[in-house]
C-alpha cells in the first residue's frame, strides 16, 4: 500500500483485494421468463443452441407497452383531392428510409426524418448534423453508415416483433433484449420514427419519459453536439459490420419497504478510495454508479455531457433505456447488466473529446450479457447548501442509494460499488455528506466501496481519515445515523460548522460523559 502521507494518491484497501470480490460472481440462475422479466428473445432457441433469435409476439398499441412505429395504429391523415385517407406512417417511413441508400448528402437525411415528422418541420434543426457531414471523413464511410443505419431500422417488424413493456413508476420489472434487437431500436430513434415521442408539451402522453428521438443531437451545433455525433456513429458503424452477439437486462427496481436506518446495526464495509480513476475504466466489473438524471440519460441527446452523458454516449446500449423507463421516483433505481463499450474518449465537459472505437472483451455471463453492470440512481438536485442537510432529503438519498446497491440474489461476497461524487456535480450535493451515505447504504447492502475523487486529493484523506475513525470506534450504520441527525438538527437553528468536525467531536464528547 502508500503510507498516510499527505497527498497520496490512494487510501484504504488494496484495489487487488477489492477486485477478489469479483470472482464470486452473482450468479443469475437460468434465462427464465416471469410475471417480473420480459425477454424479447426466443428462450427454446436460446436454451438449444445459444442462438439470439427474436421472441414471436404482436405488436400492443397501449398506454403499457411502447408505441412502435411499426404499429398498424400508426397512421397519418393524407389530404387528397376526395378528402382524408387514412395511412400507415411505417409505410411512408419504409418508402423514405429506402431512399438512404443512395445517399450522397446530410441534407437528404433532414428531408427524410420532417417527411413523416412533418409538425416538426420548422421547428427541427439539423445544422449540427450537416457540420458533422462537411467535416467528418471519409464521406464514403459516413454514407455507408447512415445506408446500413436505415436497413437495420427497417428490420424492426421482424427483430422487434414482441411488445416491449415501459417499466413505469412503482414497478419491480425487468427486460432482457438482444444487442441486435437494441441496435435496431437505437436506429429508429436515429431516424426519430417512434410515435407520440416528439411533443415537448406538459400534459404529453410520455411527458414522464425521457425523449428518444434523435433530433435534439442533431441541431444546435457546437464542439460538444460534434464530438457526440462523432461517438454515436462510432456505434452505428460498429454495430452494422458486425452485429454484437449478446443480452442486456434492465431492471427497474423499487425499495420494497421502509429502512429502519436509526437502528441498522451494519459495521461500517472496506473502502479503497482514490484521486485517480474513473468509475467505467477503473471500476470495471464492479456495480458501477451511474450519476443519474431521474429521467434516465439526462442531457445525453442534448447539450448535457458529465458523467451520466458520456457512460450513455460510450456505451450506448444505455441509450434505449429512455425508450421504456418512466421517470425515476424516491424509491427507484435502474440496473443495467450487459452493456458494451464502443468508444474510447478524453476530457470532460467541454472537453470531451471522442478518441476512436474501444473493442469490448469483458466477458459474457450466462445469459451472455457482458459482466458490466450499471445502477443508475439520481440524486437530488439542491439549490442550496443547506437543503441537503435536512433529514428528510438525508433519507431520501439514503433510500435511493440503497435501492440500487441492495442486493437482489443470494451469492457469498457481493460486488463491491464503484462509485464517487454522486450528487456533487451539477446536482450542488456536500461530497463529504454523500460519501458518508453512500458509505452507510452500501455497508447495509453487505458491499465494499471502491471511491473516485476525481482527481482530488484532498477528498481521499479526508474521507478516508473518516473511515478509518468510524471503523476504529465500530461505528454502526444506525450509529452514524444518529449523529447526522444531531448534525441536521443543529444546522437548523445556527451555523453547524463542517460536518466531518462535528462527528468527530460529537463522539469524543459522547466518550466523555459516560
Ligand atoms: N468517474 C468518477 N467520478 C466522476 C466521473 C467518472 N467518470 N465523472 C465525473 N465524476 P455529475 P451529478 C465526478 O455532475 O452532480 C447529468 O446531466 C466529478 O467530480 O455528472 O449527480 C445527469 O444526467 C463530478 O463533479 O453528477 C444528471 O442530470 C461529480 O462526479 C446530473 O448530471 C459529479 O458528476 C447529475 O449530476
Amino acid at each position: 500500500g502508500v503510507s498516510p502521507s499527505r497527498g497520496a494518491l490512494w487510501q484504504g484497501e488494496d484495489l487487488a483485494l477489492m477486485r477478489r470480490g469479483l470472482e464470486h460472481r452473482e450468479d443469475p440462475g437460468e434465462l427464465q421468463l416471469g410475471p417480473r422479466h420480459t425477454v424479447l428473445i426466443n428462450l427454446l432457441d436460446f436454451k438449444k443452441d445459444k442462438k439470439l433469435r427474436p421472441q414471436p409476439g404482436s405488436n400492443l398499441w397501449n398506454s403499457d407497452h411502447v408505441k412502435m412505429p411499426n404499429s398498424t395504429r400508426n397512421t397519418f391523415n393524407k389530404q387528397g383531392m376526395f378528402g382524408s385517407d387514412e395511412k400507415l406512417r411505417w409505410d411512408l417511413i419504409k418508402k423514405k428510409l429506402s431512399k438512404l441508400s443512395n445517399v450522397t448528402k446530410s441534407e437528404t437525411i433532414e428531408e427524410v426524418i420532417k417527411s413523416y415528422n412533418v409538425n416538426y418541420k420548422n421547428e427541427w434543426k439539423f445544422d449540427a448534423l450537416h457540420k458533422y457531414f462537411e467535416t467528418e471523413e471519409p464521406k464514403c464511410e459516413l454514407f455507408r453508415v447512415v445506408k446500413a443505419t436505415a436497413e437495420l431500422a427497417l428490420k424492426l417488424p421482424d427483430i422487434c416483433p414482441k411488445a416491449i413493456p415501459l417499466l413505469k413508476q412503482g414497478m419491480s420489472h425487468s427486460l432482457t433484449l438482444s444487442q441486435e434487437q437494441i441496435s435496431c431500436l437505437l436506429a429508429n430513434a436515429f431516424f426519430c420514427t417512434f410515435p407520440h415521442r416528439n411533443s415537448t408539451q406538459p400534459r404529453a402522453e410520455y411527458s414522464n419519459y425521457p425523449d428518444i428521438n434523435f433530433n435534439r443531437l442533431f441541431g444546435e451545433s457546437s464542439k460538444r453536439k460534434q464530438q457526440k455525433l462523432k461517438t454515436i456513429f462510432q456505434y452505428f458503424k460498429s454495430v452494422t459490420e458486425e452485429p454484437p452477439q449478446g443480452l442486456v437486462t434492465f431492471e427497474r427496481r423499487r425499495l420494497a419497504g421502509r429502512c429502519d436506518w436509526k437502528h441498522c446495526d451494519s459495521k461500517i464495509s472496506k473502502l479503497h478510495i482514490t484521486s485517480k480513476g474513473t468509475i467505467e475504466k477503473e471500476g470495471k466489473g464492479m456495480l458501477q454508479v451511474d450519476f443519474a438524471c431521474a429521467m434516465v440519460g439526462g442531457g445525453v441527446l442534448g447539450s448535457g455531457l458529465v458523467q451520466e452523458e458520456i457512460l450513455f454516449l460510450t456505451h450506448t446500449e444505455l441509450i434505449v433505456s429512455r425508450l421504456f423507463t418512466e421517470k425515476l421516483g424516491d424509491w427507484d433505481a435502474l440496473c443495467i447488466t450487459g452493456p458494451q463499450c464502443y468508444s474510447e474518449y478524453s476530457g470532460y465537459s467541454d472537453t470531451y473529446s471522442w478518441e476512436g472505437p474501444h473493442t469490448d472483451t469483458t466477458e459474457r455471463d450466462r445469459w451472455m450479457r457482458r459482466y458490466t453492470k450499471i445502477i443508475a440512481i439520481d440524486a437530488i438536485k439542491f439549490k442550496n447548501e443547506q437543503q441537503q442537510f435536512e433529514m428528510r432529503n438525508v433519507d431520501r438519498e439514503l433510500n435511493k442509494a440503497y435501492c440500487g446497491f441492495e442486493p437482489r440474489v443470494q451469492a457469498q461476497c457481493y460486488l463491491p460499488v464503484a462509485t464517487g461524487n454522486w450528487g456533487c456535480g451539477a446536482f450542488n450535493g456536500d461530497s463529504k455528506l454523500k460519501a458518508l451515505i453512500q458509505m452507510m447504504a452500501a455497508s447495509k447492502a453487505s458491499r465494499d466501496i471502491v471511491y473516485f475523487t476525481f482527481g482530488n486529493k484532498e477528498l481521499v484523506q479526508e474521507i478516508w481519515n473518516m473511515h478509518n475513525f468510524l471503523q476504529k470506534q465500530h461505528f454502526t450504520v444506525g450509529k452514524l445515523y444518529s449523529v447526522l441527525e444531531k448534525y441536521c438538527e443543529r444546522k437548523r437553528s445556527r451555523s453547524a460548522g463542517d460536518l466531518y468536525d462535528f462527528i468527530y467531536h460529537s463522539y469524543a464528547d459522547l466518550k466523555s460523559k459516560h
